[in-house]
């Protein structure tokens, strides 16, 4: 009941991670001695620039990751401070009434290694959760940060420690479930260090990109209730940009050095746009798409959807200078939405050695834009699924609609007829562990009893409706993406409905794109599968804050059995205190009105969350 829903919101923070990137070091809390500088500890013993597909004996690129890591180096423990201000002044100079931040450092970690982080939500009175996005939890499935799920949220004043191993490598973030908090700035980046598919001279780390909001996230959440969302104020690259009219800000800038080949870990921590992202005059080689490395390919722009990640090598081979990296909007392709005041948000790449002034040539506009990503990627580490196997069904279907008025009030996002709205008091992790099936039709369960066996959905938007493209987030798993309707650009609300006879010659099970976010076509259908390797209770949404808010949801429960048989005495116990702790806390948050009010009562008839 209640906005629990709003947990799942997970919008994906607003606020850069790159805000907490540009945090004053004294602010961070890190445990120096173990989490030290990746590259302070040894060496591994084949990785070099010349050879990044080595890393250490028996392990490299063509390692299968879901099988096997290397054992575990120090354990990396991060303490996460989250915290919440008003009249706070941001990167771009434009004071915002309310913000919430976690000192955020980026969790770096090996390959292999355990990672230890204590989150302590020093909120006024928010709960929080944090999720570890893209990272699989085999046998840490309480770990996974998701509210309402895998734990209750952690109340104002508490603690809770985050354990989980880096079984993968690459790139990726990390962001508050709890409602559209994420929105309010609780994001941060996270590098694993690992082998990649082409050798570089320069590792430049992350580099989030996001949408910027000067309205709190919580306000958004209520007017995108009865309107369409607003557009965004700012886009901020490494946590920072200029305001294109105050002129207050700095714009980002990324040194290059001149003749060498950089690796750049480009993460979308947006909450609600897409962009397509340019280097003028340069190239881009995608090495990973998500946590999953590809065989190098070489583009002049790429796609990303919330919550994606692209890591690209740019080879620093044109005349040493300044460089335009552009993000190119959709426009009104209902695909993201504008930026007021910022048609044109850029960073700057700078040549080592150049002054320091401002690009001047402007580039061309990329004109690929269709709000699909890439799928001609191939993993390097290969998969090859039966496509024959897969026949549509109702139980294999998931079908995305939207009800608003006129015929309901409110917008309410629905998968299969249901708005998810998560129980923050009774995760479903608590059904479990209680052998209790009575649950909630609000908690969207879709059951994934087989075992080792791939399991096949079809994601269909409304072909009738209003339709938008959604980039969907499996946690859990990568999927792979077997095919989708043909490309149309959203705006034209071209409708494709699969049909087995006429579309299985779109489907491909030779070694397809794998990854943890994917975009669905507006009004057309992606068709994905995933390996029922990981026991557990893994949400699938969709990345955009505000519609994960409004209900765009479901929870896979893997092989519930073995889920329960593998929950440590010790999760369990932190997971009982935690939910103690935050089920005395919840009667005493002073926002009664949203769940006891007339409106909420509203909200809770439609299922909806907050
Ligand atoms: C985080 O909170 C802990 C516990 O309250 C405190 O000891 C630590 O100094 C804080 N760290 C930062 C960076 O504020
Ligand atoms: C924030 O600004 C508002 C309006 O100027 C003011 O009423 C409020 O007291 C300020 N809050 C804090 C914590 O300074
Ligand atoms: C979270 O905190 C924000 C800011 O104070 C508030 O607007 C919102 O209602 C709170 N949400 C809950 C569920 O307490
Ligand atoms: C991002 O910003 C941080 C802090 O300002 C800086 O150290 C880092 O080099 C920047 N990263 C990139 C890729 O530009
Ligand atoms: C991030 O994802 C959002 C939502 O899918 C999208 O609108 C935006 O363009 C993406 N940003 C980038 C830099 O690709
Ligand atoms: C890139 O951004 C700059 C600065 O806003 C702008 O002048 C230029 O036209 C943009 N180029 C493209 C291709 O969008
Ligand atoms: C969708 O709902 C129908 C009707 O209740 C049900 O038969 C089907 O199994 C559901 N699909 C999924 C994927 O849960
Ligand atoms: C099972 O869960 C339902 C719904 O939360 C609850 O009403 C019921 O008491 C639970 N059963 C047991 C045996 O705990
Ligand atoms: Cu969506």
């Amino acid at each position: 009941m209640r906005f629990l829903s709003g947990a799942l919101a997970l919008a994906v923070g607003l606020l850069a991670p790159s805000l907490v990137a540009a945090a004053p070091s004294a602010d961070r809390d890190v445990d120096l001695e173990i989490r030290g500088d990746v590259e302070a500890r040894a060496p591994p013993t084949c990785h070099s620039a010349s050879n990044r597909a080595c890393w250490t004996t028996g392990f490299n690129i063509n390692t299968d990751y879901e099988v096997t890591a290397p054992p575990p180096g120090a354990t990396r423990k991060y303490t996460l401070n989250i915290t919440e201000e008003e009249n706070w002044t941001g990167p771009d100079g434009v004071v915002k009434v309310k913000v919430m931040l976690v000192n955020g450092p980026t969790i770096l970690a090996d390959w292999g290694d355990w990672i230890e982080v204590t989150v302590n939500n020093k909120l006024d009175t928010n709960g929080t959760s944090i999720h570890w996005h893209g990272l699989h939890q085999k046998g840490t499935q309480l770990h996974d940060g998701a509210n309402g799920v895998t734990e209750c949220p952690i109340p104002p004043g508490h603690s809770f420690k985050y354990r989980f191993r880096a079984e993968q490598y690459g790139s990726s973030w990390y962001h508050s479930h709890f409602s559209a908090q994420y929105g309010n700035g609780v994001v941060g980046t996270i590098q694993i260090n690992g082998p990649a598919s082409l050798p570089y001279e320069v590792d430049l780390g992350v580099f989030p990109i996001s949408d910027y909001y000067y309205k709190p996230a919580d306000q958004i959440v209520i007017d995108t209730r009865t309107q369409g969302p607003p557009p965004a104020d700012n886009v901020f690259f490494n946590g920072t940009n200029v305001h294109p009219t105050s002129g207050g800000g700095q714009y980002s800038v990324t040194t290059l050095q001149p003749g060498k080949r950089h690796r750049l870990r480009i993460i979308n921590t947006s909450t609600e746009n897409h962009f397509q992202l340019s280097l003028v005059g340069h190239q881009m080689t995608i090495i990973a798409a998500d946590f999953v490395p590809v065989n190098a390919m070489t583009v002049s722009s790429v796609f990303l959807a919330v919550g994606q990640r692209f890591d690209v090598t740019i080879d620093a081979s044109q005349t040493p200078g300044n460089y335009w990296f552009n993000a190119t909007f959709g426009g009104q392709n209902f695909c993201g939405v504008t930026v007021a005041n910022n048609p044109t948000p850029a960073a700057i790449f700078r040549y080592a050695g150049a002054p320091a002034t401002l690009p001047t040539n402007p580039g061309v506009r990329p004109t690929d834009f269709q709000c699909s990503d890439i799928l001609n990627l191939s993993p390097v580490v290969q998969r090859t699924v039966p496509i024959t196997a897969f026949t549509p069904r109702p139980a294999n279907t998931l079908k995305v609609t939207l009800d608003g008025p006129p015929t309901s009030p409110l917008f309410v996002w629905k998968i299969n007829g249901s708005a998810i709205n998560v129980n923050w008091e009774k995760p479903v992790a608590q059904y479990v562990m209680e052998s209790n099936t009575s649950y909630p039709t609000s908690d969207n369960i879709v059951h994934v009893n087989d075992v080792n066996a791939w399991t096949y959905w079809l994601v269909e938007n409304d072909p009738d409706g209003f339709s938008l493209p959604h980039p969907f987030h499996l946690h859990g798993h990568d999927f792979v993406v077997l095919g989708r309707s043909p490309d149309a650009t959203p705006a034209s609300q071209t409708r494709y409905v699969f049909n087995q006879a006429t579309d299985s010659s779109r489907l491909s099970g030779a070694n397809p794109v794998r990854r943890d976010v994917t975009m669905l076509p507006a009004k057309g259908w992606i068709v994905i599968a995933f390996k029922t390797n990981n026991p557990g209770a893994w949400l699938m949404h969709c990345h955009i804050a505000w519609h994960v808010s409004h209900g765009l949801s479901v929870d896979f429960l893997e092989r519930v059995d073995d889920f329960r048989a593998s929950i440590s005495t010790v999760d369990r116990n932190a997971f009982n205190d935690n939910c103690n702790a935050w089920r005395t806390y919840w009667p005493t948050n002073p926002f009664p009105k949203l769940d006891s009010g007339l409106k909420m009562r509203a909200l809770d008839d439609l299922k909806m969350l907050a």
